[in-house]
């Protein structure tokens, strides 16, 4: 060991010095270690799990998050949490509940009309091509309100929730077929499959369990209700599931626990649930071909419809020779299919063994209608020793099954013993055996339940961490722990608390099979996938009004929102389109209105909705929730809600009633100042219509006959505030030259958007690329701070490809693509001192790029018209 160790601290230190040239010596390491009070084992199982700083795990597990209604995605062997996903429940960080996108899919789990804000998950699976994972979707289950849920694992956000619609509890779930064609989903406790009231002593008249067969789309993630079906099974309690693969392919395993069909009744003197349920020494294993069952519930003789969905009865799938039960040893927990598809392995929960079912054997009981009898619903039960391969003592409380790369090679969880068991479910002999802190429920290898295992490792998912945290009050976190399974003996190698809900399971995949996207396509409806109604690109931005109802159409990017004043009256149904124009990498913004319970997070290039009524008066700011840039604080803005039936005294009325005679000829000069500048922009904008024939085309010319209508209200406020001034009242005149300037404003407003169409009409026509090039400008998010012909958040880029010399337009273009290059040069230092920003990488490519110069040449050529 002594030696193993000499070598180990050598490899730390000559990687640490050559990356980084931090200097560690092996005498500063065992001070480490005698300081911290750590073995030369616990250093050897620190650097099997550490992941210096960037580097990245070889695997990415997704846990259910239990009774949190989410999920949680961390990495191994680090074991460092990666991020949650709101799934069943609100997720405040991701506006998962808060923006109106991510309502629509929590509110599809609506059941029978009632919103449900949480959910129980238990098992996650990973969609899967040929039996192994591909790395596109992730579905999860909610036991207590019958639910499945689908997971893009593009950007992991949740997609689609599907209530079952007869199921009334559910547990077996959700387990992919081995193409992704169909996902399975089994109740737990019986329960009526319509929704009426039953009494329990009609228990096995009309109580019923079942198999949902949800029908998948891989192609485009979404599960295909209308083509979804149930099997029909007895009131028996079915619990964990599993779908067969390679030799297998096409049924599916469902195992039970209460045969016996007790009710309970302790209140009236019955044994308890617990007892009466395990009365029997054996319950069922349910085998049913979910193919044939497939092609039976196309053909509406097959199938009662309950509850708008399609059921196939057990009498119907009995007489298709689809539905076969075997008995297992009582109340088994896991059933768990080998990678072949050959092997079926049942764990027992009250017994110490599991049972190992072999596929070819049962298969040849069923082709050959060899069966040992009939349950009482008329399904044929197969003989348990003709159909086993035989059973393996592994100890206490076998729950759950995993496997591993090597040949015959199965772990098994046993929650009463507190430990992992290595197995040989060929051989059945027991191989080793580690202990686990405490009760482990589910375990989870590398890809442990596909048909391409990698072993490594198993991770124990346990529900006990007692003593191993912290102490952080009575409730505990759950710990998952890590171990080492490459040798001979298993070694536990770390510990990670879990702070969320119970996560019964969690399943494994390769990082190099998971395929992120850093950006969506701009105006991106992530929910959706499809482009938002309500993108908005830089210029767009605008408030629109009909009768009550207000809609604004804001962007945000580095540092503002637009647009940053939002005025409304008390009543008002509010809607805000919001369209994220980074599309530099991680570059999100948060939106919230304070107040009024709404949140967005914007990823870059995507657009999301808030709704509300602004029913409360008064100031509220908003502001962006993420800390995006150096002058994050800054961007905000004010959404004011007025009281329409109010009148509301005006504070410059009641200053000018304290001012003096001079203070208030002051105020007016200033008054009228400000709408003598108003209106030479004004006037500036109606002369370069004229110069330009505005007259000659007929949308020009009715937008000016709008503004020239606001503005032709003005000489009658001029009069009247010329008479006042004549009579000495010069706070009247002030409230007159005001009303002024609120037509000015208006009449601008319009006359501006006047002069831009006109633009449009007579500039020169745009090449192809150029025209591509304005696209890539808007969609990239640069007009966001740069608006031509003016100086904004950005420089004017007229004049832009002159302005850097003969180079000018390779000077542009390599600014587009590596701006962060170019911080240093003396010109662009001066102008990110003077903006206080610096141009951001957008990410645009060289095609773009191209475009984008071709664009502003067009603009130069218009520089006139700008
Ligand atoms: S279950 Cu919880 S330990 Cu829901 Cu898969 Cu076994
Ligand atoms: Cu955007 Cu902070």
């Amino acid at each position: 060991m002594k030696k193993h160790f000499n070598k180990f601290s050598s490899i730390i230190l000559s990687t640490s010095l050559a990356a980084t040239a931090l200097t560690a010596s092996s005498g500063e390491l065992a001070e480490v270690m005698k300081k911290r009070g750590l073995s030369e084992v616990d250093v050897v199982r620190a650097a099997k799990t550490y992941n210096p700083s960037g580097v990245k795990d070889e695997f990415v597990v997704f846990s259910s998050g239990g009774q949190a209604g989410q999920m949680l995605v961390y990495g191994v062997p680090s074991m460092r949490l990666l991020k949650y996903i709101g799934v069943f429940t609100p997720e405040p960080w991701q506006g998962y509940g808060f923006d109106e996108e991510s309502k629509k899919v929590l509110r599809q789990g609506n059941i029978r009309g009632r919103e449900i804000n949480w959910g129980d998950t238990h098992h996650p699976a990973l969609s899967e091509k040929d039996g192994k994972y591909d790395g596109k979707w992730l579905v999860i289950n909610d036991k207590a309100n019958p639910r499945v849920a689908v997971i893009d694992l593009e950007d992991f956000e949740t997609k689609q929730i599907v209530v079952n619609p007869v199921l009334k509890s559910e547990h077996g779930g959700a387990f992919f077929t081995q193409n992704s064609d169909y996902i399975i989903e089994a109740s737990q406790y019986a329960a009526p499959f319509d929704n009426n009231y039953h009494p329990i002593e009609e228990y096995k008249e009309t109580y019923r369990g079942g198999v949902t067969l949800w029908k998948f789309n891989p192609k485009i993630g979404r599960i295909d209700e209308k083509n979804s079906f149930t099997l029909e099974l007895p009131p028996y309690m079915q619990d964990l599931s599993d779908a067969g693969k390679g030799v297998s392919d096409g049924w599916g395993f469902t195992n039970s626990f209460n045969s016996e069909m007790y009710t309970g009744g302790i209140e009236v003197g019955m044994p308890p649930f617990e007892a009466g349920c395990s009365r029997n020494d054996t319950d069922f294993l349910h085998v049913y071909n979910w193919k044939k069952l497939a092609e039976l519930a196309k053909d509406k003789k097959n199938v009662e419809i309950i509850n708008g969905h399609k059921v196939i009865m057990m009498d119907v799938a009995v007489k298709n020779n689809a539905l076969f039960l075997i008995p297992e040893p009582k109340s088994p927990h896991g059933v768990d299919v080998s990678p072949d598809g050959e092997y079926i392995t049942v764990c027992g929960k009250l017994d110490t063994h599991a049972s190992v079912y072999k596929w070819s054997k049962i298969k040849k009981l069923i082709d050959s209608k060899d069966f040992a009898g009939k349950d009482p619903y008329g399904i044929p039960i197969l003989d348990m020793k003709k159909s086993l391969h035989g059973q393996a003592e592994l100890g206490l409380g076998p729950l759950h099954n995993q496997y591993s790369n090597v040949d015959g090679e199965i772990y098994t969880s046993l929650y009463v013993d507190s430990q992992i068991v290595k197995w040989n479910y060929k051989t059945l002999k027991v191989l080793d055996k580690v202990n686990v802190h405490y009760n482990v429920g589910h375990l989870c290898g590398m890809e442990g339940k596909s048909a391409d295992p990698q072993g490594k490792y198993i991770i124990s998912l346990n529900k006990l961490a007692i003593d191993r945290f912290q102490n952080v009050g009575p409730l505990h976190p759950q710990n998952h722990q890590l171990i080492d399974i490459s040798g001979k003996k298993m070694d536990l190698l770390v510990d990670m608390p879990i702070p969320l809900g119970e996560p019964h399971q969690a399943v494994a995949i390769r990082a190099e099979k998971l395929h992120g996207h850093v950006r969506y396509p701009m105006g991106t409806n992530t929910r959706t996938n499809e482009i938002h109604e309500g993108k908005t690109l830089a210029g767009q931005e605008r408030i629109e009004r009909d009768g009550n109802k207000v809609k604004v159409y804001a962007t945000l990017v580095r540092s503002h929102i637009n647009p940053e004043r939002i005025t409304v009256n008390k009543g008002d149904e509010v809607t805000m389109y919001l369209t994220n124009l980074e599309r530099a990498q991680d570059e999100t913004h948060g939106f919230t209105i304070d107040h009024y319970d709404v949140h967005a997070s914007l990823e870059p290039g995507k657009t999301a909705s808030i709704k509300f009524t602004a029913d409360i008066e008064g100031v509220f700011p908003y502001y962006c929730t993420e800390f995006c840039s150096a002058l994050h604080l800054e961007m905000m803005g004010y959404l004011m809600v007025k009281d329409p039936n109010k009148k509301y005294v005006s504070a410059q009325k009641l200053k000018m009633q304290t001012m003096s005679p001079e203070q208030l000829k002051a105020e007016y000069d200033k008054t009228v100042a400000t709408n003598a500048a108003t209106d030479a922009v004004i006037q500036s904008v109606v002369k370069f219509l004229k110069e330009n024939n505005y007259e000659k085309h007929e949308v020009v010319k009715n937008l000016v006959v709008d503004a020239m209508d606001q503005y032709g209200k003005i000489a009658e406020q001029k009069k009247l505030s010329d008479e006042a001034v004549k009579a000495g009242d010069l706070e009247k005149a002030v409230l007159f030259e005001n009303m002024i300037w609120q037509y000015m404003v208006k009449t601008a407003d319009v006359g501006i958007r006047a002069k831009d169409a006109l633009v449009r009409l007579i500039a020169t026509k745009q090449s192809a690329a150029a025209a591509a090039g304005e696209k890539a400008f808007g969609e990239g998010g640069c007009g966001g701070c740069h608006v031509i012909g003016k100086v904004s958040s950005g420089p004017d880029l007229t004049g832009v490809l002159e302005r850097h010399g003969e180079d000018g337009e390779k000077w542009v273009k390599d600014f587009i693509m590596e701006p962060e290059k170019m911080y240093d040069d003396p010109y662009v230092k001066g102008m990110i001192d003077y903006f206080n920003l610096k141009m951001p990488n957008q990410h645009m490519n060289e095609q773009e790029t191209k475009n984008i110069i071709e664009y502003l040449k067009w603009v130069d050529e218009n520089a006139n018209l700008f």
